[in-house]
């Protein structure tokens, strides 16, 4: 059993899919520092539900980036869903001649260990598609450790495994997922329009948790 501290559950159903242990949802709100990487906002976030769970958690911190606003919403996506709405942020791309996009996903594992010794995960066969998304995207890094001050002095480890997909910016199509997925379109399908498991098969957060879920079965715990 493994616990994903998260506020939504269509993360965890996602999840779910992926992972061959139970996954447990902790619904904690961790706060969220102010920074333009995800993978700051999802490395802090794992150490504070870490030291609020005491057992070994992760999390994910995931948005949309649409190229032609400068990586608009990017980390704010859950505040601009919140204060503005998917339709809007639709319009707003629309209105623009490129409207490339892409999903990114980065997962954070915390367990209170290190992790410098652990073998990095390899995922060969979509890192390529990973590389030229990153790129589009202004991403830095895939998979890495991280060492971060828990205010106590002591340093905790935080696994992280980065997960994109590119896509376009369309008009809101479909019925499933959540957020922004009605109007994120990939191989010319809306997220909304893809159930779990095709949805999974390609996007940020299935690229992610198959790194995730990798490395997670490889570790002896
Ligand atoms: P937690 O932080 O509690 O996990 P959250 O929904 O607030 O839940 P984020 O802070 O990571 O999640 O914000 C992500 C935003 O991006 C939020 O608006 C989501 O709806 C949206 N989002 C993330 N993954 C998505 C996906 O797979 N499809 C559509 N929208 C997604």
């Amino acid at each position: 059993m493994v616990t994903f501290v998260t506020t939504n559950p269509g993360k965890v159903h996602e999840a779910q899919e992926y992972l061959d242990t139970p996954v447990e949802q902790l619904d904690f709100d961790y706060l969220e520092p102010q920074a333009d990487s995800l993978a700051a906002v999802a490395a802090h976030g794992a150490r504070e539900a870490y030291r609020h769970a005491d057992e070994p958690v992760f999390v994910d911190d995931s948005g949309l980036t649409v190229d032609a606003l400068g990586g608009f919403p990017g980390p704010y996506s859950a505040y601009v869903e919140d204060r503005v709405g998917v339709e809007r942020v639709s319009r707003l791309a629309r209105e623009e001649t490129d409207r490339s996009a892409a999903f990114r996903c980065v997962v954070a594992y915390c367990d209170g260990t290190g992790f410098a010794a652990t073998p990095e995960p390899v995922d060969r066969e979509r890192r390529g598609q990973d590389q030229a998304a990153d790129e589009r995207a202004g991403a830095t890094t895939d998979e890495q450790v991280h060492e971060g001050n828990d205010g106590s002095g002591a340093a905790l480890s935080v696994k992280l495994f980065e997960g994109v997909v590119p896509g376009t910016v369309v008009e809101p199509r479909g019925e499933g997922g959540f957020g922004y997925d009605p109007i994120f379109e990939h191989a010319g399908q809306t997220f909304a329009e893809m159930d779990t498991e095709e949805k999974n098969a390609v996007s940020h957060r299935g690229r992610a948790l198959a790194k995730f879920a990798e490395w997670y079965a490889s570790v002896d715990r």
